[in-house]
């Protein structure tokens, strides 16, 4: 029986996303979130069902004695350096994470790719040991690279959360394309996997924002894995608290919109 629970709550979640310092680089950092500290801090403040970084993060900032948030270790990472054909090679091992007190692993697979065969062989091996030791893998699954013409359809999406489902991922994170209706397709195709929705660059626009969430919400996801629109934030509390009342309580925007003031 693997432990999803552990990082969901009655099928909902809200994870707090924090590897943008190896994915993006520090340009998306200012003074305040630089520190994994902050962001730490913050996960275990909002309440958030998780936090998902990377093992060195893991390492050095989580308390493993006293942890008070549930944990996610992301396995692989790249840069946005080189301009080829995506893959992202595991850098940590299952073993590793767990004994980081990992709640759960994730990985990066770049749908599509050259080397989507690598990722796919690399996250196979991974959903095997991470559920011989009981807990359950998120697939950040992103439809990327030169043969990929549209990477946000709906039908690459579905695709996606597909092929997510296929691998034995326990959660599927994949970007939203602002087609509700289409996204309810996209959730169909994951079966049992729970969809969980990433936030994407910093919207200034709340209301624009907490209405997407409300659609993909209402459409089948189970939460969001949301780094920038957090914790790039002024307010990142309030903002969780917005986030909160639509993903567990089913808030309407008029009443979530209410924490951001
Ligand atoms: P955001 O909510 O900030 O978009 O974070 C979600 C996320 O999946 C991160 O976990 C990851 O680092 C980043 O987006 C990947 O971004 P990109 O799509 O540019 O590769």
């Amino acid at each position: 029986m693997k432990k999803i629970n552990s990082i969901f709550k009655k099928g909902k979640s809200l994870i707090l996303a924090y590897d943008h310092g190896m994915e993006h680089g520090p340009k998306e950092f200012n003074l305040i979130n630089a520190d994994p500290q902050y962001i730490v801090d913050l996960a275990k403040k909002g309440k958030f069902s998780a936090l998902a970084c990377q093992a060195g993060l893991a390492y050095h900032y989580v308390d493993h004695h006293q942890k008070t948030v549930p944990l996610i270790v992301k396995l692989n990472g790249k840069t946005n350096i080189p301009k080829i054909e995506p893959f992202s090679k595991q850098n940590c091992s299952v073993k590793r994470a767990v004994d980081l007190q990992a709640d759960a692993v994730g990985y990066t697979i770049y749908l599509g790719s050259e080397h989507e065969k690598e990722m796919f062989g690399e996250f196979g091996k991974i959903v095997e040991e991470a559920h011989d030791y009981r807990i359950p893998v998120m697939a950040w699954i992103y439809p990327r690279g030169r043969f990929v013409k549209d990477k946000l359809s709906t039908e690459i999406s579905a695709y996606a959360a597909r092929i997510g489902l296929e691998l034995g991922a326990d959660a599927i994170k994949i970007k939203y394309n602002s087609d509700k209706e289409g996204f309810k397709w996209v959730v169909q195709n994951a079966g049992k996997a729970k969809v969980m929705v990433a936030g994407g660059p910093k919207i200034e626009n709340g209301n624009r924002f907490l209405s997407e969430v409300r659609d993909f919400m209402a459409a089948g996801a189970s939460g969001m894995a949301v780094g920038r629109n957090v914790w790039k934030s002024d307010k990142p509390l309030k903002v969780t608290k917005a986030l909160k009342s639509i993903i567990f309580d089913n808030a309407k925007v008029k009443d979530a919109i209410k924490w951001l003031k």
